[in-house]
């Protein structure tokens, strides 16, 4: 499983490397392999920034939006709510503005077992 990973992991980490308000932590952490599905996503961030859309991905299925609505002031934490879901390989992807005005595409993805 781990070399179907691989590729999005490098694809995001390379994405982060040029974000402004740096990533710090998220709950379940990137590359986090699960024995529960988690019904929520936190992220944390050194600087404030703003999410404006955050989508989840199950392998290679059409991503839907997540709901983002109290999670759109500048912040650096934010608990996103997710969906009922199975076991899977998923991404969460999101896009935002950074404190400093700098457009932010990062993501993680993790495995529910
Ligand atoms: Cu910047």
């Amino acid at each position: 499983m781990k070399f179907l990973i691989s590729p999005l992991f490098f694809a995001l980490l390379s994405t982060a490397v040029l974000a402004h308000a740096p990533l710090t932590k998220t709950t379940p952490e990137n590359g986090a392999q699960l024995a529960d599905a988690p019904t929520e996503i936190v992220l944390h961030f050194a600087k404030r920034m703003r999410l404006t859309r955050v989508q989840l991905t199950l392998e290679n299925a059409t991503s839907v939006d997540l709901e983002i609505d109290g999670n759109q002031e500048f912040a650096t934490q934010f608990t996103i709510p997710l969906p009922t879901i199975g076991r899977g390989t998923y991404s969460v992807e999101w896009r935002g503005l950074a404190i400093d005005g700098h457009i932010m595409n990062e993501g993680i993805s993790f495995q529910v077992q």
